[in-house]
């Protein structure tokens, strides 16, 4: 089966768990796409829900299904949020970011009651430390969040869109972070943290409630009972 049938099935199971009255957190991204195409289609059968997005992207997606979206700022709480993920390990950690809407995504998640992340099957791996982190960096200063980050044994690259600096939507820029898997994850969490300039990682470690991943046979569901599980 192709990724893209894999993507589509996560997605379209996870607006499953949507129900009336719900604000529901929109994720960014090709899986979420979706997911997101799923939830208009349940609003234009009578789903009343309010809709918060993790990037303009996903905002402008979601406002031309006429799914109502209302501005971070006028809710306290966000009931579910569906989102992709890059790489995920077996203790629900995961790598978000590769479409640049981490900190977005962070906050939207950090607001949220229940969080369930999909995916196709390419994205559960054994070690998340084998693969690049994304981290938002503020332009002003970023050649001194560079250096702190190469002095602090990472490998950074400033990321690059058609020959010029990537910028998110918060108008900040990305650099993508290497360690080669040296180091526990949450010590490397911390270390990224702890450089001035770094506005956010994209490490959400252990934040799920459940991961959907899409696969061959269909959407399979593990529920994150904080231990262990095979994916
Ligand atoms: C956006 O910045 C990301 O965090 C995405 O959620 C993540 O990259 C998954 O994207 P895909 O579903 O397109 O693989």
């Amino acid at each position: 089966m192709h990724i893209v049938e894999q993507k589509k099935i996560a997605g379209e199971k996870a607006a499953e768990y949507i129900r009336d009255g719900m604000t529901v957190g929109l994720g960014t991204g090709s899986t979420a796409f979706y997911m997101i195409n799923k939830v208009g289609e349940m609003v234009r059968g009578g789903l009343k829900i309010k809709a918060v997005a993790t990037s303009k992207e996903t905002e402008r997606l979601a406002r031309s299904l006429h799914i109502p979206v209302v501005d971070i700022d006028t809710v306290d709480t966000i009931d579910l949020v569906i989102d992709g993920v890059d790489k995920i390990d077996r203790c629900f950690n995961a790598i978000k970011g590769g479409g640049g809407a981490l900190f977005r995504e962070k906050i939207v998640a950090s607001m949220a009651k229940e969080i369930i992340w999909i995916m196709d099957k390419s994205k559960t791996v054994d070690d998340i430390g084998r693969f690049d982190i994304p981290v938002e960096v503020l332009p002003f200063g970023y050649t001194h969040v560079m250096r702190q980050l190469a002095q602090n044994g990472f490998v950074a690259q400033l990321r690059l869109k058609d020959g010029a600096r990537y910028m998110t939507d918060n108008i900040n820029y990305v650099v993508d972070v290497w360690t080669d898997g040296a180091g526990n994850i949450l010590d490397i969490k911390a270390r990224l943290d702890g450089i001035v300039g770094v506005l956010e990682t994209g490490l959400f470690l252990n934040m799920c409630a459940r991961i959907i991943v899409g696969t061959d046979s269909g959407a399979v569901i593990y529920e994150n009972e904080r231990k262990e599980i095979g994916l």
